[in-house]
């Protein structure tokens, strides 16, 4: 089972500033995490990270016949991406909506989550652990 791990704008900058809202933990020990959760369930993992829409949404696309799940975290995009939802739907494969923060109990603007229409489950707020979640859930329906 290969499972593609995709992650969205600024998400590179984990660590490094906000450590109220996103931890401490850097995008490398979050890398870090998946690989070694991928390796204790037996699943290949590719983690990818863009800050470019377009890179997403081709993510997407190429995943097709590549990959047998999505976990992903559109990062801002969440909130206002039509492109990346058309990608994900057109696909048709089982994906997981990842989200470090509680975004509900954020700013308004947060609340809204074109990619959910998408995805078989949304995980918010259980910080890094939601990715490893993510992929248990997706190992779980997949086999
Ligand atoms: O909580 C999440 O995972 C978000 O997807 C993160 C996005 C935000 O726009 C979404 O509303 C919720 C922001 C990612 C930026 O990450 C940073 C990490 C550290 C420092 C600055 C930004």
């Amino acid at each position: 089972m290969k499972l593609l791990i995709l992650n969205g704008p600024n998400l590179n900058l984990l660590g490094v500033r906000e450590p109220d809202i996103y931890g401490r933990q850097t995008y490398a020990d979050l890398c870090a995490m998946i690989r070694a959760h991928a390796k204790e369930i037996g699943v290949e993992v590719d983690i990818r990270q863009t800050n470019y829409e377009g890179k997403l949404v081709e993510d997407i696309q190429n995943a097709l016949g590549r990959f047998d799940g999505i976990v992903i975290n559109p990062a801002a995009y969440t909130h206002t991406s039509v492109a990346i939802l058309d990608a994900a739907k057109a696909v048709r494969l089982p994906m997981v909506e990842v989200h470090i923060s509680d975004v509900p109990a954020r700013e308004d603007f947060r609340r809204v989550s074109y990619i959910r229409a998408a995805c078989a489950k949304t995980i918010t707020g259980h910080g890094l652990n939601g990715y490893l979640e993510a992929m248990d859930f997706l190992k779980k329906t997949m086999s």
